[in-house]
């Protein structure tokens, strides 16, 4: 196998060490091949964003950890990529807002449900995952796998990079479902009762540096189709402003 050495001046620094991450999680059986192909779309649709949180998002994001703080039972879901990209900054956020992480998997094997699980206990956290006794209805395979002490029976669930189907069965199960997807057009997002369209990463250092007074009640008058119409808006106004190359920083 070969390993990437990124020099720090690279400038995509950034950005080579979340897919340096992949690989390396890829090589330990976490992330899927698949896996890598959806991080590919995603970098696409964060390339038209500016590779940054936009005011929109962040907004989603308020609106997303004020629900999450409020209800009695949320969770989160952690799937390969997302362990991957963003795990360490997940294990910050269960910890500071005592919020339940339960292993999912889309492409689901045993050992991959216990590689993330026993990879987040190295971490220092104990997730959900290993006794998954329950199934999502409406769902065919072992995908509809998940615990009744966690996703089974939880109110609110906040699902990164998931695939639409499932998110689908999760708002059929009568859940409150907080996507995060960088694909605003994608099934999942329409799913979302909040739909965040960020980077997984970002989204969760966001939501750990808030403070309570910035995301108390935002949940309450937040409006998810026009949050995502100006989000789709931002899109096609970067796009349409670009008629030459942009300055590159
Ligand atoms: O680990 P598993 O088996 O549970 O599988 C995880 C993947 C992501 C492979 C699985 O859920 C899947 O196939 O997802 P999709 O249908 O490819 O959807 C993933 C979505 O995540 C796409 O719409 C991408 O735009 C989006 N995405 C990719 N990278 C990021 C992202 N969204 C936020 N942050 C990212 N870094």
């Amino acid at each position: 196998m070969i390993k990437l050495e990124i020099p720090k001046s690279h400038p995509r620094y950034e950005s080579l060490r979340q897919r340096e991450k992949l690989v390396t999680l890829y090589n330990s059986g976490i992330v899927t091949i698949s896996g890598l192909i959806s991080h590919g779309r995603g970098e696409a649709f964060d390339y038209i964003l500016g590779e940054r949180t936009s005011e929109f998002a962040l907004e989603s994001e308020k609106a997303a950890l004020d629900k999450l703080t409020k209800s009695s039972r949320p969770v989160v879901s952690v799937n390969g990529n997302a362990a991957a990209l963003a795990g360490a900054e997940m294990v910050e956020f269960a910890k500071k807002y005592n919020i339940a992480l339960e292993a999912n998997l889309f492409h689901w094997s045993k050992e991959r449900i216990e590689k993330i699980v026993d990879m987040f206990e190295k971490m220092g956290l104990k997730i959900l995952g290993k006794n998954q006794d329950e199934r999502i209805p409406g769902l065919d395979g072992p995908r509809a796998r998940c615990e009744r002490e966690g996703i089974f029976s939880a109110d609110t669930v906040l699902i990164p990079l998931e695939d639409g189907d499932r998110a689908e069965a999760l708002k059929r199960m009568g859940k409150f479902v907080i996507t995060v997807d960088l694909n605003p057009l994608s099934r999942t997002s329409r799913f979302g009762d909040i739909s965040i369209v960020d980077d997984v990463r970002r989204v969760f250092i966001n939501m750990n540096n808030l403070e309570k007074k910035d995301y108390s009640g935002k949940s309450q008058k937040f409006d998810n189709s026009k949050n995502v119409q100006e989000i789709l808006k931002l899109m096609g106004s970067r796009l349409e402003s670009m008629r030459e190359w942009p300055e590159i920083d």
